[in-house]
């Protein structure tokens, strides 16, 4: 399908279809097996100035938009959603230093996330406090020119391989979201440790760890905006990197769907390929649809955004939402149209039936997208 990209959009669609082809690809198996962190992908990510696109010029950025972010984040999907989580997961770290972040902050850290030699991570999650994001109870208290931090985040995406981390704290946790404070933290800090990698479903290649804050000594000078503001800037972070996991729905749903068709083209029962047969025409055709609505979806919200849209928190979450259930969808579907195949690891349709559970719990679970909405519909309607 054309989506009428321009000449800069098309050419990062096909650097990523080229790294997914030649280097994703080959071993993503293995590296799902062995739960390896794709570093070698991830630089060449990087040299192929992929982690530049939202980032603004004078950082060191290509001033692109979340629509290229999407198409980038797509294919690499479609290769596999390890690596693409770990890229994007990055980009949801360093998305609050670029919402709320001094320019000193900025030209301190943004250009060498750009260029990749560094990758962020989000800190927001706890053990106590996923869905309830204003409920999050690691404390950070000013002690002249330090924050001093204890407690914990759970399940964090690239902890452990990142070197920046945007994390939120209470600095007054009488004030519920109120009270809580975003701050950049640094790999190496004093009292900043990380627990063990944990043991996955899918996107096992990705590193999700536990972030443990032992009176950690933030410099001051680190805090994003100021006190009270954190709640505020993870909302706006995830109303912004949302329609990103949205494409990676529909990279990993159309990587299952080309799976399942050349399959059916090939495949014999009953002396006839089995795509000759109208229960899997009829699986393909509604796998199909629901891959392109999602995208169009998708597409959508990525270019709301990118034009400037304040209210972006509706179609966003739809994006999200939307796109992951109908990647849950159709790679089992894609498992089904494989048989007894789809469910042996020698072929990959498998993985990707476990990669995409994922993408309906993080960034917010469907049930809390399905709040948003509503609760955004019921407050303004359709001004
Ligand atoms: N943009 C701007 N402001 C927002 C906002 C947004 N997207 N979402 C909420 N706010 C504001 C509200 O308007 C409200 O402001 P006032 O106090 O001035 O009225 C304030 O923030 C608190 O909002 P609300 O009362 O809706 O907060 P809740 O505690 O009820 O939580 C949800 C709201 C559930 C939406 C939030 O906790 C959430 O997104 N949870 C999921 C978190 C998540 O995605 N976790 C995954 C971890 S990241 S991988």
């Amino acid at each position: 399908m054309s989506y009428f990209l321009n000449e800069e959009q098309q050419m990062i669609v096909d650097i990523c279809k080229q790294i997914v082809e030649e280097r994703i690809k080959p071993v993503r198996a293995e590296l799902d097996e062995k739960e390896i962190f794709p570093s070698d992908i991830l630089k060449e990510i990087g040299q192929s100035d992929l982690f530049r696109l939202f980032i603004p010029e004078e950082y060191d950025g290509m001033g692109t938009g979340i629509f290229e972010v999407s198409l980038a984040t797509e294919e690499l999907s479609r290769g596999c959603l390890s690596v693409a989580t770990s890229y994007a997961a990055s980009g949801l770290g360093f998305l609050p230093i670029l919402i709320a972040g001094s320019e000193e902050q900025k030209k301190k850290y943004m250009p060498d996330l750009a260029s990749g030699k560094k990758l962020a991570a989000f800190g927001l999650t706890e053990p106590e406090a996923g869905s309830d994001a204003g409920g999050i109870k690691t404390k950070a208290e000013k002690n002249g020119e330090y924050y001093i931090l204890n407690g914990a985040k759970q399940w964090i995406t690239n902890g452990g391989e990142a070197d920046i981390y945007t994390i939120f704290a209470m600095t007054n946790p009488k004030k519920g979201s109120r009270g809580a404070s975003a701050f950049i933290l640094e790999k190496g800090m004093e009292g900043f440790e990380f627990g063990k990698k944990e043991n996955k479903m899918g996107i096992r290649a990705s590193a999700t760890r536990e972030l443990i804050f032992n009176n950690c000594k933030v410099p001051a000078e680190n805090i994003l905006s100021r006190e009270g503001t954190g709640f505020l800037i993870a909302m706006k972070t995830l109303d912004k990197s949302r329609p990103a996991v949205g494409a990676q729905a529909v990279g990993v749903a159309q990587a299952a769907l080309e799976e399942a068709l050349n399959y059916s083209k090939v495949r014999k029962q009953f002396n006839s390929t089995i795509s000759s047969f109208q229960a899997i025409r009829h699986m393909l055709a509604d796998m199909a649809t629901k891959v392109e609505a999602a995208r169009s979806l998708v597409y959508h919200a990525a270019k709301l955004i990118d034009s400037g849209q304040k209210n972006v928190s509706r179609i966003s979450a739809m994006a999200k939402m939307f796109a992951s259930d109908i990647a849950m969808q159709v790679t089992t579907d894609a498992v089904q149209i494989f048989g007894g195949y789809g469910y042996m690891k020698e072929y990959p349709v498998e993985k990707m039936m476990r990669d995409a559970k994922i993408l309906q719990i993080y960034e917010g679970t469907n049930q809390i997208q399905r709040d948003v909405i509503a609760l955004d519909l019921i407050k303004k309607g359709f001004n």
